[in-house]
């Protein structure tokens, strides 16, 4: 079969790596442990597998199952099994369900199931239905594999000096020191250019879900009393308007709003409407 053979525990590992990393799958943030198993490997021709949880060995809040199989050209790819992503278990129920998946033909699949219960144990298993025989048997708990995922933290992101950009901060125009006083950081910085000028922050997220995101500047009579300020967010592009000659050197919420890993979702502030300052931005993840 197409599927190129890899230690087990190398898929494991690299199934590791990719969940952490910026997978926008989950809307659910509070999920702290998951336990991988396979590959399941189906016989060729065969494109379906059917994925069953069971024998939990205590009955978690709710838990997520997903299922990664190596594509035609080696690249690991995620599929939901079809069933519910937040799946509530019955009360004493020690088998969680089971899922029909489609895969391309004679592929190998991983299944990690995801939840906030490290106690669960869960055993898994997966059949060919086409064949009607058992890609992979039961699993025992030693052969799980159990993660802690990284809980969402909250993030700062500070201006650069006048006329850096680099690492989650970039503008266009011209940007000045400002000599207002009540910075965060080594300095502020307002909008010095003949043109339009934007100073942009795009937070590293790495765990999805709601953050309270707040804008700091450094007010001045020079400022614009209306300065737009723009969130990027799973939901589209939200602006509010800031005065910024009050609420000098003070976190002023912008808004909740729901950010995912990878997705480039930013803040932006802008001097359409007069002089602007950009002095840092702060990301809150909401528990
Ligand atoms: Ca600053």
């Amino acid at each position: 079969m197409g599927f190129p053979k890899k230690h087990p525990l190398v898929v494991l590992i690299l199934v590791s790596a990719l969940v952490i990393g910026p997978i926008a799958e989950s809307a659910y943030a509070s999920y702290r442990y998951q336990w991988s198993s396979g590959p399941f490997e189906l016989p060729e021709n065969a494109t379906r597998l059917i994925v069953k949880i069971l024998n939990m060995s205590q009955t978690p809040q709710w838990y997520q199952v997903s299922v990664w199989y190596y594509d035609a050209f080696g690249v690991l790819r995620y599929q939901h099994p079809g069933g519910p992503l937040l799946a509530p278990v019955a009360p004493n129920a020690i088998d969680g369900g089971s899922w029909p998946v489609e895969l391309p033909e004679g592929r190998a699949a991983v299944v990690v199931v995801k939840t906030d219960d490290p106690n669960v144990l869960p055993s898994l298993a997966a059949k060919d239905s086409l064949e009607g025989a058992i890609a992979g048997t039961n699993i025992s708990t030693a052969d799980f594999l159990m993660i802690e995922i990284p809980q969402a933290e909250v993030i700062i992101l500070d201006n650069l000096p006048a006329g850096q950009s680099g690492g989650a901060r970039s503008f266009t125009g011209t940007w000045c020191k400002s000599s207002a006083a009540g910075y965060y950081g080594t300095d502020s910085l307002y909008s010095c250019g003949a043109g339009a000028d934007t100073y942009k922050f795009t937070p590293p997220i790495v765990v999805d879900g709601d953050y309270n995101i707040y804008v700091r500047w450094t007010a001045a009579t020079t400022r614009s009393t209306s300065v737009p300020v723009f969130v990027r967010h799973a939901g589209g592009t939200t602006q509010k308007n800031f005065n910024q000659r009050l609420q000098s050197s003070a976190w002023v919420l912008h808004g909740t709003y729901n950010l995912l890993a990878g997705a480039g979702h930013y803040v932006q502030i802008t001097d359409t409407n007069g002089q602007a300052c950009a002095d840092a931005v702060k990301f809150e993840p909401v528990p």
